[in-house]
């Protein structure tokens, strides 16, 4: 009987800790499914910028006379849902295009698509062999050493300017 009564005082926060900790475990638990369910609006209030860090941004040299070239990089989320590239930009460039690179038929070849898809906490390869970026209708011939910015926007309304040298391929 002295042990039931030594135990008494304990109980209550016993139960006190076992509710903290299935509130922080709920909490937890809810957390990815609040994010998913976020407005556009909501997420952009959070956070204007594309939650991803950019590696080995590169566009490459073009010689004078041709319009268009390509836009490799490493993007690596920094969010743990996944972020839809929806559009790209340059002021070096009178549009620019998402492209996906496909083999179909013994056939290689590349085409525009509408979204390019970052995973969450992931990685997006931009790559000569794979999804990458094109600059069309180029405003002047672009050199090895000049640096080019490049702004991609997500479905959300958030942008991330990319500062890319210009490299020889
Ligand atoms: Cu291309």
């Amino acid at each position: 009987m002295t042990s039931t009564r030594r135990a008494g005082p304990a109980r209550p926060l016993l139960i006190a800790a076992l509710l903290i900790l299935a509130a922080a475990l709920a909490a937890a638990l809810l957390r990815p499914r609040d994010t998913a369910t976020q407005t556009p609006a909501q997420a952009s209030q959070a956070s204007g910028t594309l939650p991803a860090t950019v590696t080995d941004a590169r566009v490459v040299a073009v010689p004078p006379g041709i319009r268009e070239t390509s836009v490799f990089a490493t993007l690596r989320s920094t969010w743990d849902a996944d972020v839809r590239i929806t559009g790209v930009s340059s002021p070096a460039a009178g549009h620019a295009m998402l492209m996906v690179t496909r083999t179909q038929d013994n056939m290689t070849g590349m085409s525009m698509t509408d979204t390019l898809t970052l995973p969450a906490g992931g990685t997006l390869t931009l790559s000569d062999t794979g999804d990458h970026l094109m600059l069309m209708d180029l405003k002047e011939p672009l050199q090895p050493g000049q640096t080019i910015p490049i702004t991609l926007t997500d479905a959300e309304g958030r942008t991330l300017t990319i500062q890319a040298p210009v490299m020889k391929p």
